[in-house]
């Protein structure tokens, strides 16, 4: 029966991926499935990303911590204007280059953080007049973007752009107080323009639940859906503390932006606060993004509470040392993920996956994987298929497969019934379109579920 593919969204092949081309069949033995926050998210169709900094990424315990747990990056300062822009026309892409290139050789997804925003705006910007202004604004946009085109997998085009409070009203800024309300849907028409690939953004904090100042952004979104103004996603910052909980109705709340036609992520999440307080809220976020069918992934506005913006208050999924705190494991087991990865399966019950290549055309080409039950009885498995891009795979049969955001990586579990008697086998299959490329898939371990 053909499956349907997600859009495709610049996804990016891993270094092992292109290391192990060659392989046309492996065999694993079980391990604990998805032990890790990214590729927990990837089988549930989702993205796991922080924020990062270029000035860390010389640390072996951050660089091995990020590319261990996380598939998407958000440059955390590198991409804003004063550090892309400092001066008229010159731009400056040395810092942001290296995080760019870190997510492509890491096979990750990069978000792109942010284009205009009233914050870290050099001077020069806020004291042109309208027309220079506008120009300037759009020339900014088009120049990054262009940069970057087609390594970015969502851009913030906006970001921060309405006030706190009861107001519904545009924050002033630059942007604001010279152009008007029509700069946010004038850089949205721009960014299209500069990069039709990448999903556009609108970016906010305090828009977490339904409230006045996320009614405007609603509002705002409803608007440009109903005009054509190109519109792809909005962004739910989600820094939470005592002051600012998640608030109750935050799934309703992504739910209801959703349904106006857009995909909704959560991009700079942290909660202040320990142990188990801590681990429940991050539980209910990540719960509620699972939740909603077009929350297509989570970032986390850093790895280590020793580098978070407001490190006192200890925010993040990995405590100053990069020990794993129990919102990690709370976050990790709530995208389905096993913390205990790589060790086998309590019960020492195993199984194998092996590949074959089946028939094959000048188009396409067939693969089947066979799944066997080690001495034990197993009542469940699942492995993943992580093709080439340009391939995708156009069907499946005998499974469920669900798909990573890339479109590239799928995970297989049985239909119905998943027992298998100790030593005994069943398969799926698969077509492959090559669109050039014949390379063979690569399978991944089989899982005992
Ligand atoms: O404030 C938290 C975030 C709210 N939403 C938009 C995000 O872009 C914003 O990120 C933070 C960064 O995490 C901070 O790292 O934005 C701050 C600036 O608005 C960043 O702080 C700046 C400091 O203000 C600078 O003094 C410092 O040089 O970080 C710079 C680099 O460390």
């Amino acid at each position: 029966m053909p499956t349907s593919l997600p859009r495709r969204a610049g996804g990016a092949v891993t270094t092992a991926l292109l290391a192990a081309t060659m392989v046309t069949a492996l065999s694993h033995t079980a391990t604990a499935a998805d032990g890790t926050l990214g590729s927990a998210a990837a089988a549930k169709g989702r993205y796991f990303g922080t924020a990062v900094a270029a000035n860390h990424l010389g640390e072996s315990a951050y660089a091995g911590t990020l590319d261990r747990e996380f598939n998407a990056v958000t440059p955390e300062n590198e991409m804003k204007w004063d550090a892309t822009e400092p001066t008229r026309n010159t731009f400056t892409f040395t810092a942001a280059d290296q995080i760019a290139g870190h997510a492509q050789s890491q096979g990750m997804k990069l978000r792109g953080h942010t284009l205009v925003w009233h914050s870290q705006l050099p001077s020069w910007v806020s004291g042109l007049g309208a027309s220079d202004l506008r120009t300037a604004m759009n020339n900014h946009i088009t120049q990054v973007m262009q940069h970057y085109k087609g390594k970015i997998y969502a851009w913030d085009v906006v970001n921060e752009a309405f006030q706190d409070g009861s107001s519904g009203a545009r924050r002033s800024s630059p942007f604001q107080d010279k152009l008007g309300n029509g700069f946010i849907e004038e850089a949205f028409r721009t960014a299209r323009t500069a990069d039709p690939d990448a999903k556009l953004c609108y970016n906010d904090y305090n828009t977490d639940g339904v409230n006045a100042k996320s009614n405007a952004v609603y509002t705002m979104v409803k608007d440009f859906k109903s005009r054509g103004v190109p519109i792809d996603c909005v962004g739910f910052q989600s820094h939470f503390n005592n002051d600012s909980p998640v608030p109750a109705d935050y799934q309703a709340n992504l739910q209801r932006f959703a349904d106006l036609g857009v995909d909704v992520q959560i991009t700079e999440l942290d909660i202040e606060g320990s142990g188990t307080t801590q681990a429940d809220n991050y539980t209910n976020v990540v719960k509620a993004c699972l939740a909603v069918t077009r929350c297509t992934g989570i970032t986390v506005w850093g790895i280590t509470d020793k580098y978070s913006w407001r490190a006192g208050g200890t925010p993040l999924l990995f405590d100053s040392n990069y020990n794993k705190k129990p919102a990690y494991t709370a976050v990790l087991t709530t995208l389905g993920g096993s913390s205990g990865g790589g060790t086998p399966t309590p019960g020492g019950a195993t199984c194998t996956a092996t590949y074959s290549k089946q028939e094959e055309w000048s188009d396409r080409f067939n693969g089947q994987v066979t799944i066997t039950a080690g001495s034990s009885p197993i009542s469940g498995w699942s492995t993943t298929v992580t093709v080439t891009s340009p391939q995708k795979i156009s069907t499946t049969w005998n499974g469920t497969p669900t798909w990573d955001g890339s479109g590239n990586v799928m995970t297989m579990r049985p239909n119905g019934n998943g027992s298998l008697a100790a030593g005994t086998s069943t398969s799926f299959g698969f077509t492959v379109m090559k669109n050039g490329s014949s390379t063979a898939p690569v399978i991944g371990a089989c899982t005992v579920s």
